[in-house]
């Protein structure tokens, strides 16, 4: 059994889009934002880290296992669906898929957080977001290159590094920051929003503000 302790508007997000592409059974617990944005008490109950996703497993091989950190996660999930969404064969989709699957916490996350903090700032913010702002377009400009040679970041098929990518990138597309003239990240951005998949894990999580429902369209 399953269990995904899912924060509204946040990365957990994935990790529901990732069950549903991969077909595995799961419960969502769901917790609220505070009005700081921080996560409630009761996830530190479950994990010192406080965060989400958490992720429950009662039928791991060692008996119950909690999990935490989206890439680590996407790739446990994998693993327990025989491989699916996992690790390429091929051995350049191999290297991109381990490659996309660290840099969207490691590299473009870390930028884009220190983005929406700063920008929030009064009056210095503006001096700041000055200064970060060409740090990230060097990751937009290279996720679009990217994109633009191959349709899902690892190659031919989607992977977990797409999961992975989707929160960042539609972070940067909702708050007005992926810029007009990133069209293959936008068609990529369309393409997983399209995606069955992606709309039953919009249903399952409740309101996500990064992203509509198809019927709301
Ligand atoms: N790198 C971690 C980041 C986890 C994380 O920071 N989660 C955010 C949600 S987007 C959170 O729980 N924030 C609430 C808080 O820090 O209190 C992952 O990908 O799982």
């Amino acid at each position: 059994m399953l269990i995904v302790h899912h924060l509204n508007n946040s990365r957990s997000q994935r990790v529901l889009w990732m069950l549903e592409e991969i077909g595995l059974d799961y419960e969502v617990r769901s917790y609220k934002r505070r009005a700081d944005m921080s996560a409630p008490q009761e996830l530190k109950a479950l994990h010192p880290l406080g965060k989400s996703p958490v992720v429950e497993d009662l039928d791991g091989s060692e008996g119950r296992i909690v999990l935490v950190e989206t890439g680590a996660v996407c790739e446990y999930l994998a693993d327990k669906a025989g491989g699916r969404l996992g690790t390429p064969s091929s051995c350049g989709d191999r290297i991109r898929y381990r490659q996309f699957l660290h840099y969207a916490e490691g590299s473009v996350m870390p930028v884009l957080f220190a983005m929406l903090v700063v920008s929030r700032v009064p009056f210095l913010g503006k001096v700041s977001s000055k200064r970060v702002r060409p740090m990230l377009d060097v990751h937009l400009d290279f996720i679009e290159s990217e994109l633009s040679l191959r349709p899902w970041f690892a190659g031919e098929d989607i992977t977990a590094a797409d999961i992975m990518m989707s929160f960042p990138l539609e972070a940067a597309s909702t708050r007005g920051i992926l810029g007009e003239n990133r069209k293959a990240t936008k068609a990529w951005l369309d393409r997983i929003h399209a995606r069955p998949s992606y709309q039953r894990a919009l249903e399952k999580g409740g309101a996500y503000s990064f992203a509509r429902p198809r019927s709301a369209a």
